[in-house]
């Protein structure tokens, strides 16, 4: 039996002990802020819904020992983590001695044996990277797509929160890629090879165009008059009347001229070719909607997270046609966010709370940028292009709860295990690091920012360095 088979069995064995459960007894779902937590949580919530079960949920940005202490306290006798957990083993081993839990992960485990009490569910245990095969929404539908048609239906939620946690190169790994197989063959998702742009269904061609950093498309990347010039030379119509056209409502023929147009723009990069992925096209949802295209499913997810409307985000993973109504109404409010961030920043990055090193920027946003935004506006810095390739962003703001949320991100495609960085520096002030090896973030004491920030400093200038040499 390979691996994959026996994390599958092991899936089907957790779930038998999952049906166990006394229907009386209210289950605690708890599950992480970004797209992936809430697709995972939708899919469970599915389940438990289908399953005539009782259920109490929040979503938590970080699980810390506090957030599971206060859990512990409360009057629950069950708990199921969604999206996180693993990297908390012994504290929930600790606090939760004598309850059943639940834990449906895919970020790297704390290495520890648990006691019969928590069921561990997690495919690194199985030799199965779950950075990049499987996300949480992927390893909670594993688990309850056999409990219900209607779980199983959910495939396309899975793929979302695979594509959140940027588990989507190109195709799909091969957990993700069989979830994939499933929502083909139930005619949920059609996969279609096209211009890898964002927000093709959603966003005004030349805008799309003109945000479209990946790939960098000389000239027209970070200007909209540059863009709308570029439409013109290559004879395609920016307007359809008074409408501005997006890329969905292009012709055939326009697409064809457009991809040659813009593989001619990038002749002095890279791979100018490397401009074409796919795109996965949810066929039950409204075209020219931002559900219709996983990638702006998974956007639309963060910004509800973000804004701390996660239960519009789980409504929409679940289908509620209000729901989603109000879901798209709060984008607007995540882009406002999103400047204001970045007018901070830009306001800062010459004096106070910014600092350049050699390799790396870090970036001291305090309660001037909402944490829950940090790792978004670092990610948004990464693509952009004035800072250097490789160079690595660091920022940090208050959670007004006594911590400080760190992020890490690197510019553009420098290949660094992030998460490894991160936990470095935090280790050494009491910090809990947590992410992938291209997204990391850390949760620290409010009063250990300056010791952070300095050892900071000394691993980042360092690393950039080896990153020089190799
Ligand atoms: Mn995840």
């Amino acid at each position: 039996m390979d691996k994959y088979e026996e994390f599958k069995e092991y899936l089907a064995v957790a779930l038998e002990r999952f049906k166990e459960w006394d229907k009386q007894e209210t289950i605690r779902l708890i599950s992480h802020l970004d797209a992936d937590g809430i697709g995972a949580c939708s899919i469970m919530v599915k389940a438990l819904n289908t399953d005539n079960r009782k259920y109490s949920l929040s979503i938590v940005q970080q699980l810390t020992d506090e957030v599971l202490q206060e859990l512990a306290n409360e009057p629950y006798n069950h708990f199921i983590f969604t999206d996180l957990g693993s990297g908390n083993l012994s504290s929930i081993k600790k606090r939760f001695i004598g309850k059943q839990v639940f834990i449906l992960d895919h970020h790297e485990p704390e290495p520890l044996h648990v006691n019969d009490n928590i069921m561990h569910i997690n495919p690194h245990l199985f030799g199965i990277d779950g950075g990049t095969e499987i996300s949480g929404a992927g390893v909670v539908y594993l688990f309850a797509k056999d409990l219900h048609k209607g779980v199983e239906d959910l495939a396309p939620i899975a793929l979302v929160g695979a594509i959140g946690d940027f588990q989507e190169h190109d195709g799909f790994k091969r957990l993700n890629d069989e979830i994939l197989r499933i929502a083909i063959k139930k005619g949920k998702i059609k996969v279609i090879r096209g211009l890898r742009i964002f927000g093709a269904q959603t966003r005004p061609l030349h805008k799309a165009l003109e945000y479209c950093t990946d790939p960098y498309i000389p000239s027209v990347s970070g200007s909209e008059s540059g863009a709308i010039q570029f439409l013109y030379e290559m004879g395609i119509q920016a307007k359809n009347g008074k409408e501005w056209r997006k890329l969905v409502n292009l012709d055939d023929e326009e697409i064809k001229t457009l991809v040659s147009g813009i593989i001619m723009k990038r002749l002095g990069e890279d791979k100018p070719e490397d401009v074409l992925g796919n795109m996965y096209i949810l066929l039950e949802e409204e075209e020219e909607s931002p559900f219709r295209d996983a990638k702006e499913f998974s956007t639309l997810l963060n910004a509800c997270g973000r804004l701390d409307k996660a239960s519009l985000g789980i409504g929409s993973c679940l289908g509620d046609k209000n729901t989603k109504e109000k879901a798209v109404a709060s984008l607007a409010g995540y882009k406002r966010l999103i400047i204001n961030a970045m007018n901070w920043f830009h306001e800062h990055k010459g004096g106070d709370g910014v600092i350049k090193g050699d390799g790396y920027m870090i970036i001291n946003a305090g309660n001037n940028i909402k944490a829950s935004m940090i790792g978004t506006i670092s990610s948004i810095l990464s693509k952009s292009n004035d800072i250097p390739s490789g160079t690595f962003i660091l920022s940090l703001a208050d959670m007004l709860n006594g911590t400080y949320k760190v992020s890490l991100r690197v510019s553009g495609r420098a290949e660094v295990d992030l998460r490894e960085i991160v936990k470095k520096i935090s280790e050494k002030v009491g910090g809990e690091a947590g992410g992938h090896q291209a997204a990391a973030g850390a949760n620290i004491p409010e009063d250990a920012v300056e010791a952070f920030v300095q050892e900071a400093q000394a691993v980042l200038a360092k690393r950039g360095m080896e990153e020089i040499v190799h």
